[in-house]
């Protein structure tokens, strides 16, 4: 299949985790695409940013050769249909419903860790934002990352949720991020094994995440 010309349209990296899904996936897909940028945090301009892109006025936005396709989990799932050898869900069809399952539990979920801990991948900032609904997010995450890692992961051959990195990881890689950056107590939280602690290495490990943060330092420093 040829492949049309593909840009994605992202918020800023350091703070746009939504953004940062689609784009980890596309480029550990090994796909070309444009970059877009929409300037968060300008009220009702950035709103106006959005829109220009996409009648849900969000991003990321994905331009398809002349089609829109807004949302992550949409452009994710969108990827994964469309992009030969991306191969974002694993084969086995047990292992991609729970994948599935976690990663819609991340899109519709997590209020509380994704309003008091934003991603702020270019800072440090531990013990900020912590209260008991984000303990209890962060708790419910570890075992989340815990039981792909033990049903799925070891079994898969990779070291990532599902074993090969998939949507699953896409969709928690900005909470690795959160994690380093307010620095949360793990072990406290439920990480006896410190698989989650393992699972942030293997995601920080990436070079396509080293490079989004990379682009955030870079972007922080023009706007500054
Ligand atoms: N459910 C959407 C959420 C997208 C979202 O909230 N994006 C934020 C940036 S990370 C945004 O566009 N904010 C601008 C606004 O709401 O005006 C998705 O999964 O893509």
């Amino acid at each position: 299949m040829k492949m049309p010309p593909l840009t994605l349209v992202i918020g800023d990296k350091n703070w746009s985790s939504w953004s940062l899904r689609p784009w980890l996936a596309m480029k550990r897909a090994g796909l070309a695409f444009e970059e877009a940028h929409v300037t968060l945090r300008q009220g009702d301009d950035t709103k106006a940013q959005c829109l220009a892109y996409s009648p849900a006025g969000k991003v990321p936005v994905l331009k398809w050769g002349d089609e829109t396709i807004w949302d992550s989990l949409a452009i994710l799932e969108t990827l994964n249909e469309r992009v030969p050898g991306a191969h974002l869900w694993p084969a086995d069809g047990v292992a991609r419903a729970h994948g599935r399952a976690i990663s819609a539990e991340m899109h519709s979920g997590f209020t509380a860790l994704r309003r008091d801990m934003p991603m702020d991948c270019t800072h440090h900032r531990p013990g900020e934002g912590m209260n008991d609904a984000v303990a209890h997010n962060i708790s419910r995450i570890i075992a989340i990352w815990t039981e792909a890692r033990g049903r799925f992961g070891v079994t898969g051959g990779g070291p990532y949720l599902l074993g090969p990195f998939s949507i699953a990881d896409a969709m928690y890689a900005p909470v690795v991020s959160r994690f380093d950056t307010y620095a949360p107590d793990l072990v406290a939280l439920g990480d006896r094994d410190s698989v989650a602690r393992a699972y942030m290495e293997t995601i920080n490990a990436m070079p396509e995440m080293r490079e989004w943060v990379m682009d955030a330092r870079a972007q922080m420093m023009a706007a500054s």
